[in-house]
């Protein structure tokens, strides 16, 4: 956890030169000192926040571990618990003398009173806004008392829940708070508690920056106009001044007729030969420390720095002669998107930490990627995680949170949305690798092919209302939260954006496309499934063995254990595995369960390289693939590539082929050879092709000369290879593919013909 010093002078000095006697604004951190108590359960902890009853049960040794075991049954019961955080506090004098102060919680989970010294300040009903309160008045010197008290979230939930009609889908649609804390199929139900993000006092006199962000409007390598968001709270009428720099470098200077109250304002910056952002592998990252410092009287009343890079980034939905085309475009250049879908790293949400999210996000990057899609099931994740994108080169599709449900569409409802909506386009305007905003996850999909108009018995009148609910949300409030307070970013309402058993859903936008998981198809069936961007798609293997004896804490691992049967979460998913285990190594004899986990790992990653040798090899028709999932929330089996100790799946060592720049594949159709490039240069070289017996023994070879386009996809016919292979059997050879250019080796791929080799 991050300690913050308890007074934090936020606007000392903007400049050497400017002489500030007193800071104008200061903050005073209240994260330190809590007590938490449990009610009538004999239960009285110290504690510091950010964090959550269930991370303060365990440290306190009140609770086992909530990932090891069986023990998810014997921890319900704290999300249906009233808890109370209360903390005794003084008042800086610095603070105490502003004639502004407010009480400032980043992010209460979820349900919450709120009282200070005996009065009540509000109630939290929404983890994903922060919540603020003028406290001038309420505020002493000693001893004053901040109370949280969380009533029990089930049952407030359920409540509200059975309260709503029509009945919605899903109980988790009428609290904004995290859906996959509620169960999913990779999560158990660890609805947390508590205040997950800092508390703190801010004061000021006169003027205050509350927010300073930039986006990049248009972008080239002369010339760049970003647009400054600035958002003023002034006390009284005036003129002030804003001067927004770089380094040394003087960007804008802006005089502001104020009237007292809060202020968006909007203006144009520019900057001459700019060093562009690219995603990774496309250029580099370089990112701009920008300053925004708030004048009056040539005294610095608050400043704001943040970081951000220069890019522009267009989504491509447009018809063509098949559907509809569907694809992004970096500083002009069309992408070709290769990532994955990303979930929270932890169920406890206060574990999440930037150390770990710099090694997951590197452990992505070495398989060259360039985008992640964050999932609507989820939490909006912290400023690290886009200050890593940024560094890395990695762009981030995110999705609001929400997912697989229709939701309420009352005027208090949609309020919180807005609000929270609004302040997350805010927060992360600034950072380059923030891509696009997306309504959410399979609703649209969930509400046309799910069945829900009969399952939970609406009427024609209950499913025209549910419907407009839907459209005001997602067509209307959070697109114009983005137009409003970014400007710059696309909005895609919702992914994917056609159900997978139409045929749309493979000629226009993303589709998520689950017929092998979710319709037992087999693998193979991946190459006729390729959509314009495959956004989902996914295999479930075993996390590494170590992290399964992690788990069993003593308790003998088989396939049937009761511990792998509670961390899998899939109600088909032991029996699916294992049907494809014995579908592509039908000859295999794992000697014990160590050997059968690392044959669920193979069969995962020789689907998973069906999926993606056809997605990339149809490019421009495909321009993206996006597997599900990249990480895991707890030691799990599930679909990821890297599990949650970290461990990387084969799956996640052949993407650094499989993902890489140049894939060269065999065509097993007709044995042409494609060369898929999405270098940002021409290629000028040789691709030689062999065939080989098992032993690496060169039975056949051809070469062919390569010339290609940056960012080509083309596919060579290889004389005589097709002849050879027709009279050859096949489970005795495997073909190597070399891309050379020069001296020097650009791709290599070794293609068989049968998963049991590889
Ligand atoms: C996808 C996701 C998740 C789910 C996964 C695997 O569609 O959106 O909801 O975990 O399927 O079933």
């Amino acid at each position: 956890m991050k300690k913050l010093f308890p007074l934090i002078l936020l606007a000392f000095a903007f400049s050497a030169c400017q002489q500030v006697e007193k800071p104008n604004v200061v903050m005073q951190s209240l994260n330190q000192g809590w007590t938490l108590t449990g009610d009538t359960l004999d239960i009285n902890m110290q504690v510091d926040v950010p964090s959550v009853v269930q991370q303060s049960l365990y440290e306190n040794g009140l609770i086992p571990h909530p990932y090891l075991g069986t023990v998810e049954n014997q921890l319900l019961w704290i999300s249906d618990h009233p808890w109370d955080y209360t903390l005794h506090f003084d008042v800086d004098k610095y603070l105490l003398e502003k004639e502004n102060v407010e009480l400032v919680f980043e992010g209460i989970d979820t349900y919450a009173d709120v009282s200070l010294n005996g009065e009540k300040l509000f109630f939290a009903d929404n983890q994903f806004r922060t919540w603020k309160y003028d406290v001038k008045d309420l505020l002493k010197k000693r001893d004053n008392l901040l109370e949280v008290h969380f009533p029990r979230y089930d049952s407030i939930q359920l409540a509200s829940y059975e309260q709503h009609k029509p009945q919605l889908p899903e109980k988790y649609a009428v609290s904004r708070k995290a859906p996959y804390q509620h169960g999913w199929d990779w999560a158990p139900k660890y609805k947390n508690v508590g205040i997950w993000k800092p508390v703190k006092l801010m004061g000021w006199n006169e003027a205050r920056l509350e927010d300073a962000y930039a986006v990049t409007c248009s972008a080239d390598s002369v010339h760049a106009v970003l647009t400054l968001h600035l958002d003023v709270e002034n006390a009284t009428d005036g003129e002030y001044e804003v001067i927004v720099s770089t380094g040394s470098t003087t960007l804008a200077n802006r005089s502001l007729s104020l009237s007292k109250g809060r202020h968006h304002k909007v203006f144009p910056v520019f900057i001459q030969d700019p060093q562009l952002w690219w995603p990774n592998e496309m250029g580099e990252q370089p990112l701009y420390d920008f300053e925004v410092a708030l004048k009056k009287d040539n005294r610095v009343l608050d400043s704001k720095k943040f970081k951000s890079g220069i890019r522009t980034f267009e989504m491509v939905d447009e018809p063509d002669s098949i559907g509809r085309a569907f694809y992004f475009k970096v500083n002009g250049v069309p992408m070709y998107a290769k990532g994955a879908n990303y979930v929270p790293e932890e169920m406890i949400e206060t574990w999440i930490n930037a150390d770990n999210t710099l090694r997951l996000l590197r452990q992505a990057k070495d398989a060259h990627f360039n985008m992640l899609r964050v999932w609507g099931g989820g939490i909006y994740p912290s400023d690290d995680f886009f200050n890593i994108c940024d560094s890395l080169g990695i762009l981030v599709w995110q999705d609001f949170m929400y997912a697989g449900t229709m939701y309420p569409y009352d005027e208090a409802f949609l309020e919180n949305a807005r609000i929270e909506a609004e302040e997350q386009v805010r927060r992360l305007a600034s950072h380059p690798s923030l891509a696009l905003w997306c309504g959410g996850n399979e609703i649209s999909e969930g509400y046309y092919n799910w069945g829900w108009q009969q399952s939970l018995g609406w009427s024609e009148e209950d499913d025209k209302a549910i419907k407009a609910g839907y459209d005001k949300l997602f067509e209307n409030i959070l697109p114009q939260a983005v137009a409003q307070f970014d400007g710059t970013r696309p909005y895609w309402p919702s992914s994917p954006s056609k159900g997978w058993g139409r045929p749309e859903s493979l000629t226009e936008g993303d589709v998520h496309y689950w017929g092998v998981w979710w319709g037992e198809q087999p693998y193979e069936v991946y190459r006729e499934k390729v959509g314009r961007f495959n956004s989902e798609y996914g295999y479930q293997s075993y996390p590494d063995y170590s992290t399964l004896l992690k788990i069993a804490q003593g308790e003998e691992l088989s396939k049937d254990a009761e511990v792998i049967a509670a961390h899998q979460k899939h109600a088909r998913g032991t029996r699916q595995i294992d049907d494809f285990i014995k579908r592509y190594y039908p000859n295999a004899q794992p000697k014990d369960f160590e050997e059968y986990v690392h044959l669920s790992q193979l069969s995962q990653a020789y689907g998973m390289e069906i999926a993606i040798e056809a997605h990339r090899t149809a490019k421009p028709y495909n321009m993206g693939t996006l597997y599900w999932q990249l990480n895991d929330a707890w030691p799990v089996t599930s679909w990821s590539s890297i599990d949650y100790y970290g461990n990387l799946k084969v799956f996640h060592e052949r993407l650094k082929t499989l993902y890489a720049p140049v894939l060269l594949s065999l065509d097993k159709k007709d044995y042409g050879v494609f060369v898929t490039s999405d270098l940002m240069r021409d290629i000028d070289g040789t691709l030689s092709v062999a065939v080989c017996d098992l032993e690496g023994q060169q039975l056949f070879e051809q070469k062919v000369k390569v010339e290609m386009d940056a960012n080509e996809n083309r596919k060579y016919t290889v004389e005589g290879l097709r002849d050879y292979l027709r009279n050859t059997d096949l489970q005795k050879v495997y073909v190597k593919l070399q891309l050379t250019e020069g001296d020097s080796l650009t791709a290599e791929r070794k293609c068989y013909f049968s998963a049991f080799f590889e």
